[in-house]
């Protein structure tokens, strides 16, 4: 039973009182067990509060011109002008960068995938994007020092590469390594060497003499309705796994959990509709169990609240994903200036009670895959507003590398590969850096913004303010995509007095919690904070409950045998905060009973009627002595008491 080791940057979940309390504990409830205590008082990494950056490692910036030409030096183009080869970026370069990006407000850096590629030109593009990998367990020789792939199987005993100086760089800074991981193939058809698979250094498949099954052979996905099809056929040509072969999953897991052991925070994962839930089921629980506080998001492409698959993805799988459809709202609103305006986002947000973590989804206005916001709008005034929002929205902000630099090429639209320029530019007194730099600290400090509810408070085409709010924490935000106007009166639920506008320093008068005759000018933004009292404990919990439907007026509590839940006393009970109609949540603070083995349940309080109590014995948990952890619930359907 080896404790997990906390990596260096969440020193705030690390366990550091003796296990033996705590495995007594279990002696007395359960001697014969065998279930690893971990499960019993896991950790959970939080990452609402964090602000990712995602990085093209090739455009990014060289700083390492030794490794340039790689193994083919037809490959590289050292003008920079040949969109499909590569240009000379590398992780030398990201490190010789940090200090720009904390200096943003960067806690995250999202790096596209750096496993070893195939070296060839596939429809004139070479694996730039590191989504053709040859080897997971060795990393792409253009990214690192000349002699970090060591001889065969010795990849992962080498401790001291650029790999390695990368996450020790990054944690020194207190940020956080999100590594980018496929699984659903390998790579395509060049040279008659379709799927060649390596296990560092050596050989285990091939698509064109696949013996031990590794891969599907069903051909081109046709239909792109056909659940299976977007399952088992193949993208675009590349070798697709065969997800039943025991063989292949093994692999896998063992490359990324070593990867894992080299320090990284969290991962990305690629194309995650196209293999089935179980395996992901399977995958999130195995990565999990081997790291309990790695945070993991996928890419369902073009995921929509609406869509019930990507839906049930994000609820079922383990994992979290990329929020698809708040991205293309306010492309359309801001970027497109569509003219049903402000109410198209609302419409997405509207529905965030069909996610059980719609605060845990990765927001972003633009990737590597779609033209950049500013080639749909070149108005740095929008871009702003896009900024402004998704830095004060629900969900963990993801912003693509250069925004903050104005860069964006709109040849073709601006569409792959014109959305892969390379940074020209550091300056760290542009508006959106700056911008970035403030919201990414007000996220931090202010937990309405990354665990609260959202509520709408005015709302036209052009015009757009709400409020985020947390316990006593709130967010007011006002936009203006339009012309300069003013409104007469809007809620901020802010206390009355005087305010000062987080972005222009203004001040204004909050009165019976109104602002009054506020005046926006054109394509303004404003923001507005008050941080309530934050929870402190030698033990936090925060508790997520879902699947419960409340009527406005109704509370959820969660009481328990201790006296931080009560004591079974539900008029003692600790209460949760509603984030939307499907989602209470609380952070709970354990002090007297930190380290122990408690037993809860919630319970719905309904005025004039008696508590309704879920229909369970308990729930039981051992808390952790120290740090946070997270309890995610679903109601269990109460009966009438
Ligand atoms: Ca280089
Ligand atoms: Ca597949």
């Amino acid at each position: 039973m080896t404790p997990v080791t906390p990596n260096q940057t969440s020193s705030q979940y690390e366990v550091t009182e003796p296990e033996q309390k705590i495995e007594s504990l279990i002696e007395e409830v359960k001697p014969e067990s065998e279930l690893d205590l971990e499960f019993l008082y896991t950790r959970d990494i939080e990452f609402r509060q964090e602000t990712i950056y995602f990085i093209v490692v090739d455009r990014f910036q060289d700083g390492d011109p030794a490794n340039n030409e790689g193994p083919n030096p037809e490959l590289y183009d050292p003008e920079g002008k040949d969109w499909g080869k590569y240009w000379g970026g590398d992780l030398q370069g990201v490190i010789d960068k940090l200090d720009y990006l904390k200096d943003m407000g960067v806690t995250a850096v999202w790096l596209t995938p750096l496993f070893e590629q195939v070296e060839a030109l596939f429809v004139e593009q070479a694996a730039i994007h590191g989504y053709w990998t040859k080897d997971f367990k060795r990393l792409n020789p253009r990214f690192i020092a000349k002699g970090d792939n060591p001889s065969i199987n010795q990849t992962q005993e080498t401790k001291d590469t650029v790999f390695d100086k990368l996450v020790d760089e990054l944690h020194q800074r207190k940020m956080k390594l999100v590594l980018d991981i496929v699984c659903n193939h390998s790579n395509p058809d060049f040279s008659g060497k379709k799927g060649e698979l390596y296990d560092d250094g050596v050989k285990i498949a091939d698509f064109n003499d696949d013996q031990d099954d590794w891969y599907h052979h069903y051909g081109e996905v046709q239909n792109w309705e056909d659940e299976w099809q977007v399952q088992n056929c193949e993208l675009s040509g590349l070798a697709t796994f065969n997800e039943n072969n025991i063989a292949y999953r093994s692999y896998i897991k063992s490359a990324i959990k070593q990867w894992l052991d080299r320090g990284v925070d969290a991962l990305r994962v690629d194309t995650v509709k196209h293999m089935p839930i179980w395996f992901w089921q399977e995958f999130t629980a195995d990565i999990l169990t081997h790291r309990p506080d790695v945070f993991i998001f996928g890419e369902w492409i073009y995921s929509d609240p609406r869509n019930d698959l990507s839906v049930e993805f994000v609820n079922e799988s383990g994992m979290t994903i990329l929020d698809f459809g708040l991205c293309v709202a306010i492309r359309e609103v801001l970027g497109q200036v569509a003219e049903a305006g402000f109410q198209l986002i609302q419409d997405v947000l509207d529905l965030d009670h069909r996610y059980y973590g719609a605060t845990e989804l990765i927001t972003f206005i633009d990737n590597h895959d779609m033209p950049r916001f500013q080639s749909l709008n070149a108005d740095r005034q929008m871009l702003r507003l896009a900024i402004c929002l998704i830095m004060t929205s629900r969900g963990i902000p993801c912003l693509y590398y250069g925004t903050e630099q104005y860069l964006h090429d709109d040849t073709d639209g601006g569409n792959d590969p014109y959305n892969r320029p390379m940074m020209e530019q550091w300056d760290t007194d542009s508006q959106i850096y700056r911008d970035i730099r403030l919201l990414s600290g007000l996220r931090r400090l202010n937990p309405a913004i990354s665990m609260g509810s959202h509520w709408q408070k005015h709302l036209t085409a052009d015009v757009y303010c709400y409020v985020r709010r947390y316990h006593d924490s709130v967010v007011f935000v006002a936009m203006n995509r339009g012309d300069s106007v003013t409104v007469e009166a809007v809620d901020t639920e802010l206390p009355d007095g005087e305010h000062t506008e987080v972005l222009s320093r203004r001040k204004f008068e909050v009165k019976d919690g109104m602002l009054y005759n506020l005046e926006l000018d054109s394509q303004e933004v404003m923001i507005f904070s008050r941080v309530g009292e934050r929870v402190k404990a030698k033990t936090i919990v925060r508790a997520q409950l879902n699947n419960v439907k409340t009527q406005p007026g109704e509370r959820i509590v969660v009481v328990g045998d201790c006296p931080e839940l009560g004591n079974w006393d539900i008029s003692k009970a600790y209460p949760l905060e509603y984030i939307n109609t499907n989602t209470w949540f609380g952070e709970i603070p354990f002090n007297e009973s930190a380290g122990k083995l408690i037993s809860y349940k919630y319970v719905l309080l309904r005025e004039g009627m008696s508590p309704l109590r879920e229909n369970l014995v308990c729930r039981r948990w051992v808390l952790a002595p120290e740090g946070t952890v997270k309890w995610r619930d679903k109601w269990a359907t109460g009966r009438e008491s």
